[in-house]
């Protein structure tokens, strides 16, 4: 009859039985109350705020959830191509409100709500963050899975799903970080949907043999398997029923112990093993931009490499198609290094199992991988010792070393006799023991390479993989500058504000949201005085929530009136708090000297530091001390207290930044310049309206060119010239005296123990005397230069609001719904397609 045959059963049955989208009022409150009752047992006398928050968001995820089956059903029979962003980290933040607001559904759910006696705010409260991830990186992650939604492309994501995320930060009344677990799971994650069904094995361990027939064949057999298990995760697009799919693995034990072992009476060692299983998905490793060499670490990595190259095979085999077509219909973006194990793995796969050649297997290999870096910092670059991977992954480590040999064949033949360069080159660096760059083997395996801002893509080029440039050609070395989702970044974390600017450019907000550069009517507004006055109320209004949070959670007064300076981000000497909290005490210090006439005239100011240090990171965690210390003595001194003030938040997160950025006057992005790969909370903080004061480094370039120079408060060397100084500061020292007086009275202020024990800080301060290597002494004299023209332009409130609003006005392109088309398109190569 040419019709379709319906699967199975009796089709109406079927479909009658479909649950349907709630989109009235009505259907919220019946499914929140149905929940309330038969998923968690509860009814109005016994449901407190954390079990409505739970009926709230086990109803929302109905709604993802047909979204999300429709969306996936859809991929499957389109069998297009589709890109999968690999990252061990995605630092997801709450999911309820970011539902709400995708679906279109919050102000249904408010009113819902209200009928039964919540208040939503209250309810959104009750979740916890999904920490999954340490900071810029992690984030970056899950920006971009919220604009592939959003733009209807077909991108999965892959990552761990970890029992503890980021840990919890305390701070001790001395200033001390500890660190607690965030056992995030603890009252279950109705955001995740397990998929015990879906599960692959992992081996570690064992013994390759190659076979002796020359095809280059190996088997890889004993050691320890593990089991991994998916775990679903909806990612709602704004506006769109397109829901993607965030698959995280879980590790757990091979089912069916090993009986030889209980029969012995060994039963401690079964249950030994089940441990061991299960601590590869136990933590994440919360240290940024430092490699450690941890076997956990790399059993991590391959663990996720393994399981989700399988998924993606397995998903590509089902289409049918041949296994030589394999790059046409599947991009995999390695985020960082991390995942670069995918590589020899997909190698291992192709030739052990799938019988291909092993040119046909780098063939398929190349055109498949595509790696982005997002440092340039030697101490981050990834290594792993040869011992460590022979032992842990004997295949992957013969595969790895032929893929050097016929490399460096090659290099040798383009180049020949340059044996300086083979050496530098090579994917594995001598020493004892020999070590594999990881940064490299991702170069060579991937069919293009970008940094994540023009300035840092420049420096992949012409610094850390120079030879490979000259060697590949310039064209696989591009950039994608980073991008930020307006939907959590503004939309979301500042709603007062997105409402106004949807008044105003008299569009529908979900047109804007999704093409941001629309953000540049507001720039016909910039004279309109009663729009500035609301441009400015909401910002004081954003300042008094807040000062209320401080309040309520740290006992603190903030002066809401004054300045709100802001400077979050993890603890870094390269991103320097420290010459913040330095340019603090400079500023008191002045402050002490000024008569009260003098005082009259300073503009009060308010300085937020928020951030973790590595828990092994003693210079970080000093740096902490000292803001800590530093806030018990300037927030006492009766002399200036009312004129600046100093607050640590602790616990900074992906919720606490939802609120520190909304509300601030001017933040700080002053890494030296050539260490921050781009930066993305600058980003946020303009789209807030907020100023920036910082180096000319990363994305704050960019930015400048965007919202123009006199926008941006910049100072400091150029990262032209970093080498050169470093250079003089090991040959040619010169005392701290000497370059900046300023800096040096402040240095000695802090050894004699104005802020306590002085010596306490002394290697900290140590490492601004001697070595300097991150420039605090070359580039503090123009940083407090340039805090002075911003408290001097912030007492023109008339212009710095017309600053604020062109600067808002210029984020169109640093949406990273902008990013993720330049990597669907230049890199990928996949379309969007829309779910009927
Ligand atoms: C950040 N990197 C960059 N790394 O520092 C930042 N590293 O400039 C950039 O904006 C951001 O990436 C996004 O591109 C990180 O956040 C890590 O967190 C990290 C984690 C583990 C190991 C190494």
């Amino acid at each position: 009859s040419g019709k379709e045959k319906w699967p199975r059963g009796d089709e109406k049955t079927w479909k009658d039985g479909l649950r349907k989208l709630d989109t009235d009022v009505p259907s919220i409150t019946k499914s929140f109350v149905n929940h309330a009752q038969t998923s968690l047992g509860r009814q109005a006398h016994n449901l407190d705020y954390l079990g409505a928050y739970q009926a709230a968001a086990l109803s929302v995820r109905d709604n993802l959830i047909i979204n999300w089956n429709d969306t996936q059903l859809h991929y499957t029979r389109k069998t297009g191509k589709r890109a999968y962003y690999l990252s061990l980290e995605f630092l997801m933040g709450r999911a309820l409100d970011n539902a709400l607001l995708n679906l279109g559904l919050k102000e249904k759910y408010t009113a819902g709500i209200d009928k039964l006696g919540f208040s939503l705010e209250g309810i959104l409260e009750e979740e916890r963050d999904a920490g999954l991830g340490n900071g810029g990186l992690g984030r970056l992650a899950a920006c971009y899975l919220d604009s592939s939604a959003s733009q209807e492309l077909p991108v999965w994501g892959y990552g761990l799903r970890y029992k503890y995320g980021i840990f919890k930060q305390l701070i001790s009344p001395e200033g001390q970080q500890l660190e607690a677990p965030d056992p995030w799971l603890e009252h279950s994650n109705p955001w995740e949907l397990p998929r015990l069904d879906v599960t692959y094995e992992v081996r570690f361990y064992g013994n390759s043999d190659r076979f002796t027939d020359g095809s280059g064949r190996a088997v890889w057999a004993g050691g320890q398997e593990v089991v991994a298990v998916a775990f679903d995760c909806m990612i709602p697009g704004c506006d769109t029923r397109t829901t993607n799919n965030l698959r995280l693995w879980e590790s757990t034990p091979k089912r069916g112990f090993d009986l030889n072992s209980f029969n012995a009476g060994d039963y401690v060692r079964a249950v030994e093993s089940s441990n061991s299983a299960e601590a590869i998905t136990s933590v994440l490793y919360p240290d940024d931009h430092t490699t450690f060499g941890k076997e956990l670490r790399l059993k991590q990595q391959y663990f996720w490499t393994a399981a989700s190259l399988a998924d993606i095979i397995r998903r590509f085999k089902n289409t049918g198609k041949s296994i030589s077509e394999f790059p046409d219909y599947v991009a995999i973006q390695l985020n960082d290094t991390h995942p670069t194990l995918a590589i020899p793995e997909l190698m291992r796969i192709l030739i052990d199992e799938e019988d291909v050649t092993w040119d046909a297997a780098w063939n398929i290999v190349t055109n498949t991988f595509f790696f982005t870096n997002h440092t340039v910092l030697p101490e981050a670059l990834e290594k792993w010792p040869v011992p460590l991977m022979e032992h842990l992954l004997p295949r992957h480590m013969q595969i790895i070393f032929d893929i050097n040999m016929l490399f460096l064949q090659s290099v040798e033949r383009k180049f020949p006799g340059d044996r300086e360069r083979l050496a530098r080159m090579s994917l594995i660096e001598e020493g004892v023991p020999q070590n594999i760059r990881m940064a490299h083997l991702a170069c060579i395996g991937s069919h293009k390479v970008n940094g994540v801002a023009e300035l840092h893509s420049e420096l992949v080029r012409t610094t850390i993989l120079k030879d490979f440039v000259e060697y590949f050609g310039i064209s696989k070395f591009g950039n994608v500058t980073n991008g930020i989702t307006p939907r959590r970044w503004l939309d979301q974390c500042n709603p007062t504000l997105s409402d106004l600017i949807t008044d105003t450019l008299k569009l529908p907000k979900t047109v804007w949201l999704k093409d941001l550069y629309k953000l540049k009517g507001l720039l016909d507004h910039v004279e309109d005085e009663n729009f500035r006055v609301e441009w400015a109320t909401i910002k004081h209004a954003n300042k008094a929530r807040l000062a209320r949070y401080v309040r309520a959670n740290l006992g603190f007064t903030v002066n809401k009136d004054a300045m709100f300076d802001v400077q979050i981000k993890r603890l870094h000497e390269y991103k320097r708090q420290t010459m913040n909290i330095l340019g603090v005490i400079h500023r008191y210090l002045s402050l002490k000297k000024m008569t009260a006439e003098e005082r009259k005239t300073v503009t009060p100011r308010n300085v937020f530091f928020a951030g973790k240090a590595a828990p092994g990171y003693y210079i970080a965690k000093l740096t902490i001390r000292l803001i800590v210390n530093v806030a018990h003595v300037v927030n006492a001194d009766p002399d200036t207290k009312d004129l600046l003030n100093v607050f640590f938040l602790p616990d900074y997160s992906v919720s606490l930044a939802e609120l520190l950025i909304p509300a601030s006057d001017i933040s700080q992005h002053i890494s030296t310049a050539g260490t921050e790969a781009s930066g993305t909370s600058n980003m946020k903080f303009c789209l807030n309206g907020g100023l920036l004061v910082g180096t000319v480094d990363g994305a704050n370039i960019e930015i400048a060119e965007e919202v123009g120079e006199q926008n941006v408060f910049f100072f400091g060397h150029l990262s032209s010239s970093v080498e050169d100084i470093r250079f003089q500061h090991i040959h040619h020292p010169v005392a701290v005296e000497e370059k900046s007086p300023a800096l040096a009275n402040v240095l000695d202020q802090v050894s004699s123990g104005l802020f306590g024990d002085g010596s306490i800080y002394n290697p900290l301060l140590d490492t601004i005397r001697h070595g300097d290597h991150y420039l605090v002494t070359d580039d503090f004299d123009s940083y407090i230069q340039a805090l002075r023209l911003v408290e001097e332009a912030y007492k023109d409130q008339t212009e710095w609001v017309k600053k604020s609003i062109r600067t808002t006005a210029k984020m169109g392109k640093f949406s990273s719904d902008r990013a993720i088309q330049d990597y669907a398109q230049e890199y990928w190569n996949i379309e969007s397609t829309k779910v009927q």
